[in-house]
């Protein structure tokens, strides 16, 4: 990976959190099915935040050329030996493509292309990660603090859940004696 400096990230996170942004939010119960312990999982309460989305859609859902900007805030934990994650997605319009960069804590971004290769990148502040067009794409938190991380996507790159919802990606983020590693 490339590492850059965010100069502003407080500037930013306090904008993000006002006008126009649109906070969104999934719970642990709403991540059914992506975790492969099930027994772990039941354990868990379904009500438990998995993490937070403040997004700035400032054009409308689709507009060719408009881009969209979000800091996703994901919180530490594990489902038996796996790092609590986010839902993980292709874009709809499958060439679309995306900049992800590291703020705060540590994680691991995980991708899939079209040939179900899996392959990860190591998240931290200033870490910058560019998601190709056709490469599905969800992040982990591998450390004990919150992992915050910034999105920029085309306002028509829309979002196609459904292919990772019933086949996963190829490889799992898991934690072999406490480092985590892709199985
Ligand atoms: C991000 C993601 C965000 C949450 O803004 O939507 O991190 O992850 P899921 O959408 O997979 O639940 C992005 O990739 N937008 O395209
Ligand atoms: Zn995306």
């Amino acid at each position: 990976h490339k590492k850059i400096v965010i100069p502003s990230l407080s500037f930013f996170q306090d904008e993000l959190k006002g006008e126009g942004v649109v906070k969104s939010r999934r719970t642990l119960g709403e991540l059914a099915g992506i975790f492969e312990n099930q027994d772990a999982y039941s354990q868990l309460p379904l009500d438990q935040l998995a993490y937070e989305v403040y997004s700035y859609l400032p054009e409308r859902e689709g507009t060719p050329g408009g881009l969209y900007f979000g800091i996703t805030q994901l919180y530490p934990g594990k489902v038996g030996d796996e790092y609590f994650m986010t839902k993980g997605h292709f874009h709809q319009q499958e060439d679309r493509s995306e900049y992800y960069w590291g703020l705060e804590g540590e994680g691991m971004l995980i991708l899939m292309d079209r040939e179900r290769n899996t392959w990860a990148e190591r998240m931290m502040p200033g870490s910058l990660h560019y998601i190709p067009g056709g490469v599905a794409h969800r992040v982990a938190n591998t450390g004990n603090s919150v992992l915050s991380f910034a999105a920029c996507w085309p306002s028509d790159a829309g979002h196609n859940y459904e292919e990772i919802a019933n086949k996963g990606f190829s490889a799992r983020l898991v934690e072999v004696d406490g480092t985590p590693k892709l199985r």
